[in-house]
């Protein structure tokens, strides 16, 4: 009688520990090293002051927390914002991008018109610091979003990501997967070809059919060279236009898939941080080294969702799962940069255009920016460089 009353009751507590344990908020290695480089931060500036006191101090600095530690009603702010930019009408001319339909859409535009010269090239983690600040920026000014912008660690849903509550498909998700598309083949990236790396076909590849997009439009892209085997955007027609701006469209797409998010674990995400100390190799290692087989943590990421955010170089920020996902690469580097803030908060390496490897490097000088329908300024790399100074005041959690 006890003995049974106890093995029911062990029962039914691992019935209910599954369900709640894909919610509970994790700890790891990553997040380890990110509250180490913190406190590294406070002892900097300590001892040597803020970079721009009268603008921000770690007081009222805003912290960027994980999707997974923000409320329901905090998730659905957030996702309401981006819903209303996604509703706001461009200010980029029909002349210049027929298929920018929103404001959301005008970020999307210089994505892709600026795509080879901001991968790959010295400006990568500063233009995706300062795009997805700017993008934050919209939700609070024009969306009235009062919140910090959420990253998502993908460290800690890895093993499984359409558990976690950032993918689970629930009403205070990001959506989940697409619908799911059979009989296909294999696909390579970055480009089919040369095809450097193989991914095996997700478990989605059709449209999005759960949670707050799944009535999400894409709007551009692809670009027509990047379909002669439309093996990860399966059924998408090329864009009218050669250079992705056309107006194409079509629903919201992802192909989830376990071999992208195996590249994103939490012992690939902390040898990341913890074993590369120069910017030039940190930053190749990160965005992936297919010629050697590596796919890398940022590529992970992308690939992980699938569909365009994933095998869409140009157009990937046209699925919102881009945000929180650049968030976490901005996380990443932030935590490297925090490791030994002397040496590289202002460290740069690196070309300017991905398609010209012999061409000039990057320099702390250059500029970055939106082009002019955005509405951001163009800052240089310096001002990039530190959350606590330029046009930033946030941290992570
Ligand atoms: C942060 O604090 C500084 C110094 O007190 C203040 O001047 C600044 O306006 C504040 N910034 C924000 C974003 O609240
Ligand atoms: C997959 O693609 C490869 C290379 O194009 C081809 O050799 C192979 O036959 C394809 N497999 C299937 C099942 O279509
Ligand atoms: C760019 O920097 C690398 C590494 O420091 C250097 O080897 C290369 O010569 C530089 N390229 C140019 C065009 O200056
Ligand atoms: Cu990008």
């Amino acid at each position: 009688m006890k003995l049974s009353v106890i093995l029911t009751a062990g029962l039914l507590t691992i019935a209910s520990a599954a369900p709640n344990n894909a919610h509970k908020k994790k700890y790891q290695e990553n997040d380890r090293l990110a509250h180490k480089g913190m406190a590294n931060l406070k002892a900097y500036v300590a001892k040597n002051g803020y970079p721009a006191p009268e603008k921000c101090t770690l007081k009222n600095a805003s912290v960027r927390k994980e999707w997974s530690s923000l409320s329901k009603r905090q998730r659905r702010d957030y996702i309401k914002a981006v819903q209303c930019l996604g509703k706001l009408p461009a200010k980029t001319p029909a002349s210049v991008a027929p298929g920018a339909k929103s404001r959301y859409d005008d970020l999307v535009v210089t994505h892709i018109q600026q795509a080879w010269n901001i991968h790959g090239t010295a400006n990568f983690l500063a233009w995706h610091r300062y795009y997805t600040w700017t993008f934050e920026q919209m939700l609070r000014n024009e969306c009235g979003y009062k919140g910090a912008h959420p990253y998502y660690n993908w460290a800690h849903w890895a093993d499984n990501p359409k558990r976690g509550p950032f993918f689970d498909g629930s009403s205070t998700s990001m959506s989940g997967d697409g619908s799911y598309i059979p009989g296909r083949n294999y696909s390579c990236f970055p480009f089919e070809d040369p095809c450097l790396m193989k991914l095996q076909p997700g478990s989605g590849g059709g449209c999005v059919t759960s949670g707050p997009f799944k009535h999400w439009k894409t709007n551009m892209g692809p670009l027509q060279f990047m379909l002669k085997i439309p093996e990860g955007l399966p059924q998408v027609p090329p864009n009218p236009q050669a250079d992705g701006l056309g107006y194409n469209p079509r629903c919201l797409r992802r192909d989830m898939s376990q071999q992208a998010a195996d590249a994103t674990t939490d012992f690939e995400v902390s040898s990341l941080i913890k074993n590369f100390n120069d910017i030039a190799t940190f930053q190749t290692v990160y965005q992936g080294e297919f010629a050697e087989g590596r796919m890398g943590v940022h590529t992970g990421g992308h690939y992980t969702i699938g569909g365009d955010a994933g095998s869409d170089f140009f157009n990937s920020p046209a699925d919102p799962a881009f945000f929180p996902h650049h968030g976490m690469i901005d996380r990443v580097w932030w935590t490297w940069q925090n490791q030994d803030i002397e040496s590289r908060q202002y460290a740069i390496a690196g070309g300017t255009s991905i398609r010209d490897p012999g061409g000039r490097n990057g320099t702390l000088d250059d500029l970055i920016g939106f082009g002019e329908y955005v509405g951001a300024p163009y800052i240089t790399i310096r001002d990039a460089m530190n959350t606590l100074d330029g046009p930033f005041c946030y941290i992570y959690a």
